[in-house]
């Protein structure tokens, strides 16, 4: 039975593959968005978010994954793992230091943009896909340039109507240095005007590749968008979109972090950004107000660059999946920013329009994984599994979008640090002390009540424990 299972599988891939050329395969349109969390319409993040083209996007087409989650919660492991098909314990690219390129595990990987270009199809790209890294003596560092057949450098700029850093006047705490200091920053732009700046134009840049241009190919066209990522500087259009006095903060509870100790076993602390908000005139409705005013200016982005494919001759055989590399916390768990195992920073929006599959209007609650992207994609494109991939196609699930999906998913956070989700329970440990934590979504979907030491969730706990890796890829070089 099995043999005959096994031949009729290997004939049907014969005969797929005999009759559907390269060139009848479908493009892929795959657009990646900045630190993005579920503050959009069509994922219920935030209840006074306007985001209407990423809603009518939903309205024709796309598809919702609304449990979707990521492989690492920062730029440059999330992204290192979603194009290797690897997750980071499997190749040590665990921070934003570490280039796939230099760790053994994962240089001889081919990424999904080579892996289409291998299999026929032209690739092509503009904007953040891969996160950057020092490249010798090359000004614009390693943007991933190796991995496309056609790779062109993002432009455009529109800066802050104010030379003073940081526009918002907030002040650094004291011994506080760096970046994070002067990196959490908002501001209007000079000139009101969204035109200038770098995401609209690279959606003007792809819309005219759809308008004016025949590929003689299939394409694998990668997008990047680069908000809503620090800092926050965009036309003050946005900002007059959500009035300060208006502003909804995040539900929170006083002692949100009594229950919880950190990855050294010590009770967690509130987050020093947080605190430099709170201190210096508790000013969390304007971090929101930013960000909400910078979520609303990418949904003005998007909303050029599908209605520029919908118009175009490539409408109907592009499938278009849209996805951001991690989430944000504002506020809640007295954190702002990403990097940590809860929901907050693991799960993203996750779309996929595949024309004439996935109809209008629908939401999926399976739990996916960015990482499975890759394999879904292959499936999607007929293209041949590529046996390096760890994640799981969820073609099927595009395909019945109210099927029963809810495998334990991973998430990886640094050397050790991990979270298992099943789309009831979040399980996070951290090998360094063997830290643990424990929530019921269904009872407490902002994760305030730490179940881990609640003798009637052990076998809860016992369960999820037994997908944690067992082994970890030692950090491979940084930069
Ligand atoms: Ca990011
Ligand atoms: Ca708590």
């Amino acid at each position: 039975m099995e043999i005959k299972k096994t031949y009729i599988a290997i004939l049907l891939c014969i005969v797929i593959g005999a009759n559907v050329s390269t060139a009848d395969r479908p493009n892929v349109l795959f657009i990646a968005i900045d630190d993005l969390n579920d503050w959009v319409g069509v994922f219920d993040g935030n209840p006074q978010v306007k985001t209407p083209n990423l809603d009518k996007f939903n309205e024709q087409g796309g598809l919702v994954m609304y449990d979707a989650h990521v492989p690492s919660t920062v730029c440059g492991p999330s992204r290192s793992s979603i194009l290797t098909g690897k997750f980071p314990h499997s190749t040590g690219v665990y921070g934003n230091r570490t280039n796939l390129r230099n760790a053994p595990k994962a240089k001889d990987l081919l990424t999904i943009p080579q892996y289409f270009s291998k299999h026929g199809y032209h690739s092509l790209s503009q904007g953040k896909i891969f996160h950057v890294h020092p490249a010798g003596g090359d000004p614009r560092g390693d943007q991933g340039q190796w991995a496309f057949d056609e790779w062109l450098p993002a432009k455009g700029w529109a800066g802050p109507i104010s030379k003073e850093r940081p526009v918002n006047g907030l002040p650094n705490l004291p011994g506080d240095k760096g970046y994070h200091s002067t990196g959490f920053d908002w501001g209007p732009t000079v000139g009101n005007d969204e035109t200038k700046m770098k995401d609209y134009v690279t959606a003007q840049w792809a819309v005219g590749q759809f308008r004016d241009r025949q590929f003689d190919k299939p394409f694998f066209m990668a997008l990047g968008i680069s908000k809503p990522h620090l800092t926050w500087w965009v036309p003050q259009k946005y900002f007059d979109m959500y009035p300060l006095e208006e502003i909804i903060l995040p539900e929170t509870i006083p002692d949100d972090l009594g229950d919880i100790l950190d990855k050294w076993d010590k009770p967690a602390k509130p987050h020093s950004t947080w605190q430099r908000v709170e201190t210096y005139g508790a000013r969390h409705k304007e971090a929101v107000q930013a960000y909400l005013a910078n979520i609303t200016f990418v949904d003005d982005c998007i909303g050029v660059l599908l209605d520029g494919l919908a118009t175009s001759q490539y409408a109907e055989n592009t499938i278009v999946i849209l996805w951001s590399d991690h989430g944000w916390h504002l506020g809640e768990k007295q954190k702002y920013g990403k990097t940590q195992l809860w929901q907050e920073s693991c799960r993203v929006p996750l779309m996929v329009k595949v024309p004439g599959v996935t109809p209008n209007n629908k939401k999926s609650m399976g739990v996916v994984n960015l990482i499975d992207m890759y394999p879904t994609l292959l499936d999607l494109c007929g293209l041949p599994e590529n046996p390096e991939n760890e994640g799981r196609s969820f073609a099927d699930l595009i395909r019945n979008p109210d099927m029963d999906w809810n495998d334990p998913t991973l998430t990886d956070y640094g050397y050790g640090g991990h979270r298992i989700y099943d789309g009831r329970y979040s399980y996070i440990v951290f090998s360094s002390k063997g830290t643990e934590e424990l929530y019921d979504h269904q009872a407490d979907p902002m994760e305030w009540h730490n179940l881990v030491s609640n003798p009637e969730y052990a076998e809860v706990k016992a369960r999820l424990k037994s997908y944690v890796p067992s082994e970890r890829e030692p950090e491979s070089p940084q930069n």
